[in-house]
């Protein structure tokens, strides 16, 4: 992408209704604009990052053997009537009537819509277990939408949903998710907590909460100090083990949101922080499988009603919460995995021949290898164009000016460290091109 065409409206001030630093970094890199209370549209630099975190989810169910479908945002009350929430769900709920005066409803989430899918085609123990998950925009009215995309009503999730013949079953099916999320935040750069929580309107007698520490999280954690040296990516088996010995160790280690937190239990090295939870995983058994009828024939021929958990990540709440972990009082610092550029050029005197046709054949090559690359090719100075490099997190900054040139020089800075480098235009260039 070439700077001088791109759509991005930073802004140098702080917009004063932001009150925490990953809504106000979001306004001022131009990655979205709300549109009504807790309601955003994603302009192109929030949606690149957007469609990273999306892709590296989408990338961990599939590894898990979840498969991928789409349902619609918005769904028929009756549905909802089958299972008894369409009352018990209450305010946050956004309900709607058609032309007809048929009752509808933007979904705030889909048990009910994937349990009428599931139950219509499959009829038999032997298409289980199944494992549905989709990406798709949510909506609850929170009587309180704040802090930007971290608590909006109109979000992106991405919700699944497991189908099995018995609770073992589902069980295995409940850690294969618990497994797939620890590595799906740890792509991402995050640490992130499981801890036992409470399952509210979802219902059932099982549930993690996936949290991430940050100073503005919404709410108190405990955890022992253990969780700060795990490495997940590190120590995950397989999934086509049991991950008992996995799980086992997981929760054991001891970690507990305010509501769960047992003082007696705890260890003595407790870290207390904040949290931003960024997923959420129940297991419920036939809490929607029983009142919808969602019955296979089991291996004897008697009727079996499935087994059930739904597994959920804030997708869009990932954006903030990556950037209330990881930034500095210049802007944001972008993990890799889901920096919406990994590379950008800075040319830094635009009508000097060598400076444009240098950082010209650098943007094509890199372009070339795949790696995501944005050319500063603005008539602005040098500081407005390091400063808006910094404020939008781009995680490697080449710099190319005129004095290097001069003995073929370019300079890569490293957001992360803020550690820079001289070096020739070609080891650059291979640097960065093992990057795409
Ligand atoms: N049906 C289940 C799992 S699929 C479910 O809806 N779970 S949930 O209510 O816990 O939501 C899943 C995740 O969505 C949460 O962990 C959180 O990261 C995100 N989320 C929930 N509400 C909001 C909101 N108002 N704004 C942004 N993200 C939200």
């Amino acid at each position: 992408m070439r700077m001088s065409q791109f759509f991005l409206p930073t802004m140098k001030e702080t917009p004063a209704e932001a009150q925490i630093v990953s809504h106000r970094l979001m306004l001022r890199a131009g990655m979205i604009r709300q549109t009504s209370a807790g309601i955003y549209a994603w302009l192109p630099l929030g949606w690149r990052v957007l469609q990273k975190i999306s892709q590296i989810v989408r990338e961990e169910q599939d590894a898990a053997g979840a498969q991928e479908l789409l349902m619609p945002t918005i769904q028929s009350a009756d549905l909802w009537r089958e299972s008894g929430r369409y009352e018990a769900y209450g305010k946050e709920m956004l309900r709607i009537t058609d032309r007809h005066e048929r009752e509808m409803l933007y979904g705030p989430t889909n048990e009910e819509m994937i349990t009428d899918i599931f139950k219509t085609f499959v009829k038999s123990y032997k298409d289980l277990p199944r494992n549905l998950y989709h990406i798709q925009w949510k909506f609850r009215d929170e009587i309180r939408p704040r802090f930007g995309v971290m608590r909006g009503r109109e979000f992106l999730m991405k919700d699944n949903y497991s189908f099995d013949l018995d609770r073992e079953g589902a069980e295995l099916s409940y850690r294969k998710m618990f497994l797939a999320y620890l590595r799906t935040f740890a792509r991402m750069g995050l640490k992130a907590i499981p801890m036992r929580a409470d399952t509210g309107p979802i219902g059932g007698d099982l549930s993690h909460e996936f949290i991430i520490l940050a100073e503005t999280g919404e709410s108190q954690v405990f955890c022992d100090k253990a969780w700060l040296d795990l490495d997940v990516l590190a120590e995950a088996p397989g999934y086509d083990s049991d991950l008992k010995d996995f799980f086992a160790k997981y929760t054991n280690i001891y970690a507990a949101t305010e509501e769960m937190h047992d003082a007696a239990k705890a260890p003595a090295d407790l870290v207390t922080a904040r949290g931003i939870e960024v997923g959420h995983i129940f297991y419920f058994g036939t809490k929607y499988s029983a009142p919808m009828g969602a019955v296979v024939a089991g291996p004897d021929g008697s009727p079996v009603t499935v087994e059930m958990g739904s597994y959920g990540i804030g997708v869009s709440r990932l954006v903030a919460a990556i950037i209330e972990a990881s930034h500095d009082e210049h802007g944001i610092i972008w993990p890799e995995p889901v920096a919406p550029f990994t590379v950008a050029i800075v040319n830094l005197k635009i009508d000097d021949a060598d400076c444009a046709r240098v950082s010209g054949d650098l943007y094509a090559k890199l372009q070339s290898a795949g790696v995501d690359v944005l050319l500063d090719d603005r008539d602005e100075r040098p500081g407005a164009k390091f400063a808006d490099m910094d404020l939008i997190g781009v995680p490697w900054q080449l710099t190319v000016g005129p004095r290097g040139l001069k003995t073929g020089v370019v300079e890569l800075k490293r957001r992360a460290t803020g550690e820079k480098r001289e070096l020739s235009v070609e080891a650059a260039l291979a640097e960065l091109t093992a990057r795409g």
